[in-house]
């Protein structure tokens, strides 16, 4: 196998103060992201959706296979039919298939089988995971797939916070159903659902709280 060229990289670093204000604006940027479930149906531009996703696409990945796919979906009709089938799954597991502690979890977020946002919303992008690539009929195995594409995740949800706009990260159970309705290969298995828009001016999100500092990190000096 032939190596890549290694080329110079230089990054550009900041004097302590500025540093610390870099982290606390950063800090202060990420707090304002919140999961939102009730988008207004105003559309994206196609650039800004586009954008986003090779955002998503900088992460890092096992090997640098980059395993994943993302696909854009804003046609209504196609909208119609996930909405269909993720209602469907989700009424099931809210009706029997969930057991009673995850629905006691649930009860604060007011979470239920119903999900308008999935037509609702102005794009729906569902990220799928490759396990392997097809290369010449040969099953190619990609590494560490599922830690690559939860970080290509949390870049795109970045992504769309930076931009102003909010999403949801919806994992409706079992999520096969979209192989089926996007008419995705054998060698991708759906990620993450994630609709995105502009919130509906209206919307309302639960006062929750993050975890304090000492809850959530180990130092050792
Ligand atoms: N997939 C379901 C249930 C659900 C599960 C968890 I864990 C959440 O944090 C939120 C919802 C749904 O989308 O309603």
């Amino acid at each position: 196998m032939k190596e890549y060229p290694f080329i110079p990289y230089s990054k550009k670093t900041y004097p302590a103060d500025e540093m610390l204000t870099r982290s606390r604006n950063h800090l202060e940027h990420y707090t304002l992201r919140r999961t939102v479930r009730e988008f207004s149906d105003k559309q994206i531009p196609d650039e800004v959706i586009n954008n986003i996703i090779l955002s998503a696409s900088t992460a890092p990945s096992g090997a640098h296979k980059q395993p994943w796919t993302f696909c854009v979906i804003t046609n209504p009709e196609i909208k119609k039919q996930i909405r269909e089938a993720a209602e469907k799954e989700e009424f099931e597991s809210y009706n029997g298939r969930m057991p009673n502690d995850w629905l006691e979890d649930l009860a604060p977020l007011g979470t239920d089988w119903k999900k308008p946002f999935l037509e609702i919303a102005p794009a729906l992008i569902i990220v799928f995971k490759r396990s392997y690539e097809l290369v010449d009929g040969k099953k190619k195995n990609n590494y560490y797939v599922s830690e690559s594409v939860g970080i290509a995740c949390g870049y795109l949800l970045e992504a769309i916070h930076h931009c102003g706009l909010v999403a949801l990260t919806h994992t409706p159970s079992p999520m096969n159903f979209l192989n089926k309705v996007l008419n995705r290969p054998e060698n991708e298995k759906p990620f993450l659902l994630v609709p995105v828009g502009y919130p509906l001016e209206s919307t309302m999100v639960p006062d929750i709280h993050r975890k304090k500092i000492g809850e959530i990190a180990v130092w050792y000096k």
